[in-house]
């Protein structure tokens, strides 16, 4: 039986002793991974900006004024281009990320050549395509799609202060149609959205609530994006990162822990932090979907000098 978690329960592993917290992380890690060893993922944005949604932080709603460069749909051929490169980059996923409510049922074929194309190099895919209705999963999943991307974001209760446009219950729906179709779902979270320590870990709770719980739990650091609402938000406390996911480990002994957006200002000491605390996987590349990221150079360096290595396809 699923451990059923309680709000006392996960509040009192995430404001132990960080040195307790850390050890209890590792601890649980080991059994479950090789802790030497990171999970490399490549991210391309395959259409981008005019997003229908208001989420407040992000670059490509069409409700905010940023500098971001809108492009329809990429062709199959200018995708595969980019996950060939990542394959040879060292990457073992490719995920591939759309600025849609929902994907529009006239890409549906498309998007399942696309899928299978990538598959075909011999990377595992993984999209993000907003909200999607019980027969788009299981097209997806026909085409042969490992996993599918859709994040809770943050607390219920936070929740309506950062997204109006669409509601945590229809998170809730697209992930339980994930999982039906037999889908790997890759759910997870922002950070720094002005949420309290008390969101923080209902957000963990929430997750741990799911129907199925996610093989993926990405832990992004929100980057602040002039010209949105949270373009000037207050910077959280390393230290809260370090105890989320650290919490994450403990409670999802099993799932990929992706140390996701906001690592390009993150120092090699908060790398190591993470990566000791359960963070078992990572985005390589200069960009994210809209924004920078670490960028390959500086990652090389980063696991010669932590004695981590990236794990192959
Ligand atoms: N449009 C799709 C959707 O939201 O359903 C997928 C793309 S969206 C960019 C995927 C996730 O990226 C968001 O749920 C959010 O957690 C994260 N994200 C977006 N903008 C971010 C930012 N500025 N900083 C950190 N994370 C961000
Ligand atoms: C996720 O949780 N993080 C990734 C992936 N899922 C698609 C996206 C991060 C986006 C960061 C902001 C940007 O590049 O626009
Ligand atoms: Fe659109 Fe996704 Fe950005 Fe929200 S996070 S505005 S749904 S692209």
């Amino acid at each position: 039986m699923l451990k059923q978690w309680t709000y006392v329960e996960v509040e009192q592993i995430y404001q132990q002793a960080m040195t307790e917290l850390v050890f209890q992380a590792q601890s649980i890690h080991r059994q479950h991974f090789n802790n030497h060893e990171i999970e490399p993922c490549v991210l391309l944005s395959i259409k981008t900006g005019a997003c229908p949604e208001d989420c407040k932080y992000c670059s490509q709603s069409g409700h905010y004024k940023t500098a971001l460069e809108k492009e329809k749909l990429l062709d199959k051929e200018a995708i595969l281009n980019k996950a060939r490169e990542a394959k040879e980059s060292g990457a073992k996923r490719f995920c591939m990320g759309a600025a849609w409510r929902s994907p529009p049922e006239k890409e549906m074929e498309n998007l399942q050549d696309i899928i299978k194309s990538v598959k075909a190099l011999g990377l595992e895919t993984c999209v993000t395509l907003g909200m999607l209705n019980a027969n788009q999963a299981k097209q997806l999943k026909d085409a042969g799609l490992d996993y599918y991307n859709h994040n809770l974001d943050t607390s219920k209760a936070h929740y309506p202060k950062v997204i109006t446009t669409r509601t945590y219950q229809d998170r809730i729906d697209t992930l339980n149609h994930v999982a039906n179709a037999g889908l790997k779902t890759c759910c997870g979270g922002i950070l720094g959205l002005g949420e309290t320590k008390e969101d923080r870990i209902n957000f963990l709770l929430e997750l741990s609530q799911l129907d199925k719980l996610p093989e993926s739990i990405p832990i992004n650091n929100l980057i602040r994006i002039a010209g949105t609402p949270l373009g000037d938000a207050k910077v959280i406390d390393n230290i809260e990162i370090v105890r989320v996911i650290a919490t994450a480990r403990i409670m999802f002994p099993q799932a990929m822990i992706r140390l996701s957006a906001g690592r390009k200002n993150m120092s090699d000491e908060m790398h190591a932090m993470c990566f000791m605390a359960g963070a078992n996987s990572i985005f390589l590349g200069d960009k994210l979907l809209t924004a920078e990221n670490a960028g390959d150079n500086r990652d090389q360096l980063l696991m010669a000098k932590l004695g981590l290595s990236l794990e192959t396809a």
